[in-house]
């Protein structure tokens, strides 16, 4: 037996330090390794049961070439060799005739290693096909948003909230996606720091908090706006740190607070007036409030503005001056590496862009020239994408050539016209950072790919050797990579230059106490001249929803759209034990809804809008509040009548980042039949 130091690559904030056991070249067990303070030697209970993931029986072995119509799921075993002479074929024959931004490359995020992820990106830079505005079925609004009010900077360290006097998890389920900051906030707990949930869910973490604020969707910035009202009513603002390091706040105070008293707070939220009052002195009492921001509550139409709303909040009580406070986000901006190298080799500056959020518009509509050649790696857009029917349209055409490259054959793929089977992250070598917190770390693989799998990263080196690309990134190894990432690296990651860092195991960057802001005034840019520029409100507001929206008149329920517990989208969709763990796809509805229904628990149910309808089990419970339906994850179709929540999405984008609006979809809900 023979223990190995690996890293997560799955899309979560942790990037859990890991110890593959590996008996006679298989994975038998993943566990945690202690030698990372953070993740702290224990995995979630998805990792724990990778060993299951990597030894699946339904991975894919072989490249496949189908032999069916599109969508039918019919293939045949080719060779390696085929299916990339093939690939390169069709590529040179599309580029040929329509030029090379008719290919494009479709890769996200399923593997986090920065070759796994991020070379892919570099072949189809470097071949000038269309680009992908990546990121924007998750993160761009969030991040867009924290960008113009802090800068594209780091948050504090997540471990600093042991220090914190004030915890809120605002809009994050920390027991389903941020399991070790979730040990971090237990530990501050036991000094007895209050942990406060603000989410409409009623989730394991809001269960456990000290106190669940349920909230209507899409009301986050009302609410933050209405705790600033009352900390200024109430004299509960750090004036000095407001003068030296807030740019707005007399705007805000004076044209946008006036309109949110607490009643009417209250009116809009839900939340009770007594609350709306107590929240907002609590944050006026707290010294080192931290919030972590979820990215749930800006996945609606003004997401962007509830998130620069609820990050104004640390900056009125200073709490962004001082360790154990301040709003967390994202860290991956903390990491100043020399990403271009590896994701923008060659290839012209700027070419077509298309928003990955909207993949069936551009299979379906994009013309001049039309999408003629896809490839689509670590992401599943037939299940996670809005808009389905739209993409599935799109996917089925019979004159677009689509590659799909995944260790599963995932409802996309099988509207692909070649198939290969990718490794999983065991099975490659990586360098890894964090997201969520401030690691990095080197992993070796721990096996072998099976069958004839292959990474990532070797796929987008034999591409490039066929479509003749001579960057030289595209015959360097790993460790030559890392080198290159290393690079003209920025602040305190330049001393690891031209260091080999392959055995060294987890490496943390230290964090200043107080936050640094990288908005062009230096400052929390409550007021953003740059937004203004954009022509979008510069001051966090929050209005009715508008009035040319007519979905939320015509249908009686609002979309909640949650993480599994047991499954992260659908990366662990090929392990039995989770899919079990899990339970079958399943909707949410308060006891009043159902009975308005005559619906009853366990019962098949038809969930449906103006665009499809999906069939899921009915569970009943008031965790969620009426006038919601919960549906947790996004699951694979198990059979023709179910089908994935985002049929019900649109693909219409929130008031910043161009981002995907899953919680503005209303919908009604009946019995199946
Ligand atoms: N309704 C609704 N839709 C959503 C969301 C929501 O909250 N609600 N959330 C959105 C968010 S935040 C995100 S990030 C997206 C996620 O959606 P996707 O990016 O589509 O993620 P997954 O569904 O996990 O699909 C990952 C695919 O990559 C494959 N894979 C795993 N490892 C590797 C690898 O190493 N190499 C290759 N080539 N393939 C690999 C997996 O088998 C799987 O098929 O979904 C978005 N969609
Ligand atoms: N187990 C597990 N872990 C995961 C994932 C997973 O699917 N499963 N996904 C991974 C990925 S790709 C990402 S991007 C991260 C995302 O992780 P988070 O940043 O935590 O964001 P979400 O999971 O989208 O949403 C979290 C919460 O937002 C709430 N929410 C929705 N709408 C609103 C609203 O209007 N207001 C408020 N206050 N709350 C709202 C939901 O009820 C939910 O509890 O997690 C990663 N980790
Ligand atoms: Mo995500």
């Amino acid at each position: 037996m023979e223990v190995i130091r690996v890293v997560c690559a799955h899309d979560c904030p942790d990037m859990c330090s890991l110890l593959a056991h590996v008996d006679q070249g298989r994975v038998v067990k993943v566990e945690g390794d202690p030698a990372q303070a953070y993740t702290d030697g224990f995995a979630c209970a998805k990792v724990a049961r990778d060993a299951d993931l990597v030894n699946s029986a339904e991975r894919l072995t072989r490249p496949l070439k189908r032999s069916g119509p599109k969508g039918s799921g019919q293939f045949q075993s080719i060779s390696w060799d085929e299916a990339l002479n093939s690939i390169a074929a069709n590529w040179k024959r599309i580029i040929a005739e329509f030029g090379p931004t008719a290919l494009l490359g479709y890769a996200y995020s399923a593997h986090q290693g920065q070759f796994n992820r991020g070379l892919i990106n570099g072949l189809f830079h470097a071949l000038g096909a269309s680009r992908l505005l990546a990121g924007t079925v998750c993160d761009s609004c969030c991040e867009t948003a924290w960008d113009v009010t802090i800068g594209p900077v780091g948050g504090p360290d997540p471990e600093s909230v042991v220090d914190a006097d004030l915890i809120v998890a605002w809009g994050a389920d920390l027991v389903a996606t941020n399991v070790h900051f979730w040990a971090k906030v237990e530990q501050a707990r036991k000094r007895g720091v209050e942990l406060i949930v603000i989410d409409p869910r009623r989730h394991r973490a809001a269960k456990s908090a000290d106190w669940h604020i349920p909230i209507r969707i899409g009301t986050d910035g009302a609410l933050a706006l209405g705790v600033m009202h009352i900390m200024v009513r109430d004299n509960l603002c750090d004036a000095a740190y407001i003068r030296d390091h807030v740019l707005g706040f007399e705007q805000l105070k004076q044209t946008v607070l006036p309109k949110f008293p607490p009643e009417r707070v209250a009116e809009l939220t839900g939340a009770a007036l007594a609350d709306v009052e107590r929240l907002a002195a609590k944050f006026g009492e707290s010294k080192r409030s931290f919030i972590r921001l979820g990215e749930g509550m800006t996945r609606s139409l003004q997401g962007g503005q509830a998130l620069r709303a609820v990050a104004s909040i640390p900056g009125l009580n200073g709490s962004y001056g001082r360790r154990g406070g301040g709003a967390f986000l994202l860290a991956a901006n903390g990491f100043a590496l020399n990403y271009d190298a590896i994701r923008k080799p060659s290839g012209p500056a700027a070419t077509r862009l298309v928003n990955h959020l909207r993949l069936g518009e551009a299979l379906l509509n994009l013309g001049d020239p039309p999408i003629k050649g896809l490839f689509i790696a670590a992401n599943n857009p037939a299940i996670t994408c809005p808009e389905t029917a739209k993409v599935r349209r799109g996917l089925a055409r019979d004159d677009l050539f689509t590659v799909v490259h995944d260790p599963f054959m995932s409802a996309t793929a099988r509207y692909a016209d070649i198939v290969l089977p990718a490794a999983v992250y065991l099975e490659t070598e990586d360098f890894y950072r964090s997201y969520g917190c401030y690691y990095m770390q080197y992993a070796p693989r721990a096996v072998a790919p099976l069958g004839e799998a292959r990474s990532n990263y070797s796929v987008a080196q034999a591409l490039a050797a066929r479509m003749g690309l001579q960057d030289a990134q595209f015959r360097m190894t790993p460790a030559e990579l890392t080198t290159l990432l290393f690079t003209g690296a920025g602040g305190e990651l330049a001393q690891y230059a031209g260091v080999d860092i392959r055995e060294q195991g987890p490496i943390k960057l230290a964090q200043p106490d107080a936050q640094v802001f990288g908005t062009p005034s230096g400052k929390l840019e409550i007021y953003s001249e740059t937004l203004a520029r954009q022509g979008i409100n510069p001051l966090p507001d929050w209005n009715v929803e508008l009035p040319e929206d007519g979905d939320g008149q015509r249908w009686p329920l609002r979309l909640l759209t949650a993480p599994g517990y047991f499954q992260s989208h659908t990366a662990f969709a090929g392990v039995p034990y989770l899919r079990r763990r899990e339970g079958d796809p399943c909707c949410v509805l308060n006891p009043l809804e159902a009975s308005v229904r005559g619906l009853v628990d366990g019962q098949a149910v038809r969930l449906s809008n103006q665009r499809g309808r999906v069939r899921l089990m009915l569970r009943i419970s008031d965790e969620i509040q009426s006038g919601v339906v919960l549906v947790p994850g996004q699951r694979p179709d198990i059979d023709d009548t179910s089908g994935s929540i985002n049929l019900l999405c649109s693909d219409r984008y929130t008031d910043m980042g161009e981002g995907a609006t899953y919680q503005s979809t209303w919908l009604q809900v009946q019995a199946w039949n």
